[in-house]
């Protein structure tokens, strides 16, 4: 039976092997990588893909691994990718990961990987979308995107999701989260997180300052409006709470077409960004200009792989 074959019957180690080739930077492993995806692209699309991010530390490993266990209670898949900018300078971060997932990785109902260890943020990024359909072809429900917030990253990993999770402490001060406006404006949700013990009230006040100063930005094109919650990841409260928002929005954005309309968009902002990192930025811009960017949108919207138009360049 071909790898495609076992992963779409939900063979986990089949999944993990296809994922390493998708990874590989070897030259033989890349068309194989191509095929594989084009195999399994006609399977996939059925989930919802969330992304998670936060400072290092606010406890988003925590938070899946609850999470993680709710959904796979109620019978759910959930897959685990993470994409972590900072793992070449620090390496124990995985590891981390994955001790604080151990009960989650010991589900047969879950599939956790960490992040690929080399590349650049958008090479990494591109390479997890690829591990979504993967992912979904191996008829996993929920995908859960871990990303550490460290500027940049939280953009990337915003054109992988479908919602848009924003973990926050209470009481760090927006300096020192690192959360800038735009972020917050990326966010579908915000929570915060380690709402316990002594620190309850500080979450709960911290969250009606936040909903707060989001009244005062733009309506999301969209038509959601991000919500603010608390929870307690280390004591699973608030979780269900977190869900159920998210399969509002689901629902939401199923039935005004926003959801394949984003995801539309999100493919072809990875064309655009592959085509510029694959053939450099002058020939992309003259690639712009001729106005065959255009009609490779077209195509992609018609089914072909960006690695088929890639090629065909
Ligand atoms: N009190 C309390 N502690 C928590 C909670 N969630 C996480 N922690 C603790 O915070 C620390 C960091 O948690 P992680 O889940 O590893 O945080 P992370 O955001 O994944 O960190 P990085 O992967 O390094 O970016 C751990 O010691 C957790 O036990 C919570 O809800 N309450
Ligand atoms: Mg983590």
């Amino acid at each position: 039976m071909g790898l495609d074959q076992q992963i779409i019957e939900g063979n986990r180690t089949a999944l993990g092997q296809g994922i390493t080739l998708l990874e590989s930077t070897l030259p033989e492993h890349e068309k194989q990588a191509q095929e594989l995806l084009k195999l399994c692209l006609p399977h996939s699309g059925k989930s919802i893909r969330i992304g998670i991010t936060g400072v290092p530390g606010v406890g988003k490993s925590t938070f899946i691994e609850s999470i993680g266990k709710l959904l796979t209670s109620q019978g759910k898949k959930v897959a685990v990718l993470a994409i972590d900018p900072t793992s070449e300078q620090n390496q124990g971060s995985i590891l981390g990961d994955k001790s604080r997932m151990h009960e989650l990785a010991a589900n047969e109902n879950a599939f956790i990987r960490p992040s690929p260890t080399s590349g650049t943020l958008g090479g990494v990024a591109n390479k997890t979308k690829d591990s979504i359909i993967l992912c979904e072809a191996a008829g996993y429900d929920v995908i859960l995107i871990e990303t550490v917030g460290v500027g940049q990253s939280e953009t990337t990993v915003s054109n992988l999701a479908d919602f848009f999770l924003l973990l926050m402490l209470a009481g760090a001060g927006d300096e020192l989260q690192g959360i800038k406006r735009g972020i917050m404006e990326l966010a579908d949700g915000l929570i915060i997180n380690k709402s316990d013990g002594d620190n309850i009230t500080n979450a709960n006040n911290a969250a009606l300052e936040y909903k707060r100063s989001l009244h005062l930005f733009p309506a999301m094109e969209n038509g959601w409006t991000a919500e603010v919650s608390t929870c307690s990841a280390l004591e699973s409260r608030g979780i269900l709470e977190i869900y159920e928002t998210i399969n509002k929005f689901d629902t939401q954005m199923i039935s005004s077409g926003w959801k394949n309309k984003n995801r539309e968009k999100q493919t072809i902002y990875w064309l655009h960004h592959r085509v510029k990192e694959e053939l450099g930025n002058k020939k992309y811009n003259s690639l712009l200009a001729e106005g065959k960017l255009k009609i490779l949108e077209k195509e992609l919207r018609k089914g072909k792989t960006i690695y088929q138009l890639l090629s065909s360049l």
